[in-house]
């Protein structure tokens, strides 16, 4: 489209609503309403001028706090029109960790959920915040209001010119050590990397995704929707997972992405395997995708899983292939464009075969973390290779298995929990020595947090979970509080985790 064609990430996604306009591109179950690409991209406009009517300027963030909903998506493409930055953030989020997050990215507008605005605004105030508008689930609030008053003008909005180095938005990735990073992406990066995978997966005009997963991370934002415009096809969008509602659905749809807890709780569904059938494709990634899952679905559908293994620094870096052999239990090959090396701890790449730390270049990486460039550094090498903290080799076939991760991170249900950051909530409580946080086998969710507490006095479970009831998102809290007379250490005085991992490893079944 014409008066798109400056901004490079948008001229691509938006080439359907171009060509055409009246293509269906989602139908939002909840509500049973159909909307065409044309119009997503009509909705885009009038954001876009409403945000610029904000005081929005090319490069300004733009955050947003919400349920998922159709509103959300057009204002991640409305923010894009007008050459800002879109920050999506988890809506788990408590209003402190909210506090960090608008403090750290300093945004022109934020939006959140009528529901916390009264917890919101003080914050949003602090952060110096210059407009502060709502978004419910259903799609009202006072954001829709100012994109409703934009009318036709708005919806026919011209693009604000945006280069492929531009960025079009920053995701926050916890740290390892102290504070979250904002992941800072360029037009360059999200492009590139969709229509990688687009092609790889042979998306096209005919598939029709089921969309379950959220939309304030890299897999439902940039690989599930990024992919499904640019291949001109549609979505059943469903506002969360909802295991009978997707089984409920695979025959009128072709394909369906997810993490590894989707894949496990469908299993359990009645009717999976007749419902599957005319399925073309099922997308694992976000978490490893156990051997077993793989096959028990193969089993259950006569599918074999296509897993694939990304990151919010780096988008999609490997896929099992769409032809050839999906080896369960591998995250396959490097896509297109990814160059993958596996290296010892000073970046020396290592033999075939051999264990090492996974480091992966090309335009799908990020363009470092917001106002850190000390950390960008310490996780790039001088030839432009990015350190991923994953471990694992390469085959002689060329496949990829991750086999664990250098980094002290949990990944449960696909979402991150670094053990640092709930210790050091814990350790803050009163009648609190210290504390290790572990990830520990959960069926369901992969891994599951489990804290383990030397207390001065004695304590209760669920007093340290009231603890840090405002303080932590639900889904970092432990689900298990384990007090112990100390922690067990090596010489350095460095806490064994793995002794822990060992001896609490049933604690979830
Ligand atoms: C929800 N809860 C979780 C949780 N999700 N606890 C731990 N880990 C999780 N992931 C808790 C809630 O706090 C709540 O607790 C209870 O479970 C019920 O909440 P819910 O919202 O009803 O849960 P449910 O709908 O069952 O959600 C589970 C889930 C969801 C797995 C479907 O978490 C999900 O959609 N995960 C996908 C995340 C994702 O998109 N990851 C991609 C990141 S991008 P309580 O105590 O209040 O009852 C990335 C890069 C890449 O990693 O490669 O893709
Ligand atoms: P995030 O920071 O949320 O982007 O999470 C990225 C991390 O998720 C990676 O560094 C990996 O540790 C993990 N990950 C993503 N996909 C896979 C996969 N298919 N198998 C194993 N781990 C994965």
């Amino acid at each position: 489209m014409e008066k798109y064609a400056g901004n490079h990430l948008a001229a691509i996604l938006a080439r359907t609503a171009g060509e055409a306009p009246e293509a269906l591109f989602l139908e939002d179950v909840a509500s049973g309403a159909r909307l065409s690409h044309g119009a997503l991209w009509q909705g885009a406009g009038r954001m876009a001028a409403a945000l610029l009517r904000a005081g929005v300027k090319p490069g300004d963030r733009v955050a947003i706090q919400a349920q998922k909903s159709v509103a959300m998506l057009e204002l991640y493409l409305g923010a894009l029109l007008a050459g800002a930055v879109f920050l999506p953030l988890n809506p788990a989020y408590t209003p402190a960790e909210v506090a960090y997050f608008l403090g750290d990215a300093a945004p022109r507008v934020f939006v959140c959920d009528p529901a916390r605005l009264e917890a919101l605004e003080p914050v949003a105030r602090e952060a110096g915040v210059g407009a502060l508008f709502t978004l419910g689930a259903d799609g009202q609030g006072t954001l829709a209001e100012a994109a409703g008053a934009e009318g036709a003008a708005g919806a026919g909005f011209e693009a604000v010119a945006r280069g492929a180095e531009d960025l079009a938005a920053i995701l926050y990735t916890s740290g390892t050590t102290g504070r979250s990073k904002g992941a800072m992406l360029s037009h360059r990066a999200l492009a590139s990397n969709s229509l990688a995978l687009r092609d790889y997966w042979r998306f096209t005009a005919e598939d029709v995704l089921i969309h379950a997963l959220p939309i304030y991370h890299t897999h439902g934002l940039f690989v599930a929707t990024n992919i499904m415009l640019m291949a001109g096809g549609s979505c059943l969008f469903l506002p969360k997972f909802d295991a009978a509602g997707i089984v409920e659905l695979m025959p009128r749809a072709s394909a369906l992405m997810g993490v590894p807890t989707f894949y496990t709780r469908l299993l359990a569904e009645p009717g999976l395997g007749a419902a599957a059938r005319t399925m073309r494709l099922f997308v694992s990634g976000s978490a490893p995708l156990l051997a077993q899952t793989h096959r028990a679905w193969f089993e259950a559908t006569g599918h074999r899983i296509l897993e694939r293994y990304g990151m919010t620094e780096t988008n999609m870096n490997t896929s099992n292939p769409y032809e050839g052999e999906r080896r369960p239990g591998t995250v396959g090959l490097p896509l297109p464009g990814v160059e993958l090396r596996v290296c010892d701890g000073a970046g020396r790449a290592l033999p075939r075969g051999e264990i090492g730390t996974l480091e992966v270049r090309g335009d799908n990486l990020f363009s470092g973390y917001w106002q850190m460039p000390e950390k960008t550094a310490e996780e790039m090498r001088p030839d432009g290779f990015f350190i991923t903290g994953d471990l694992g080799f390469v085959d002689t076939d060329g496949y990829v298995t991750i086999v664990g991760r250098g980094k002290d991170l949990i990944i449960s249900g696909g979402l991150n929990v670094y053990p640092k950051e709930v210790e050091e909530a814990i350790d803050a409580l009163p009648g609190v020595v210290e504390s290790a946080v572990i990830g520990v086998p959960h069926a369901d969710l992969g891994e599951g947090v489990v804290a383990v507490v030397v207390a001065s006095e004695p304590m209760e479970e669920a007093g340290v979970r009231a603890g840090l009831a405002g303080r932590l998102a639900r889904f970092k809290q432990p689900k298990r509080v384990v007090f112990v007379a100390e922690l067990p250490r090596n010489a350095m005085g460095k806490v064994l985790k793995n002794v822990l991992r060992e001896a609490y490893g049933d604690l979830l079944g």
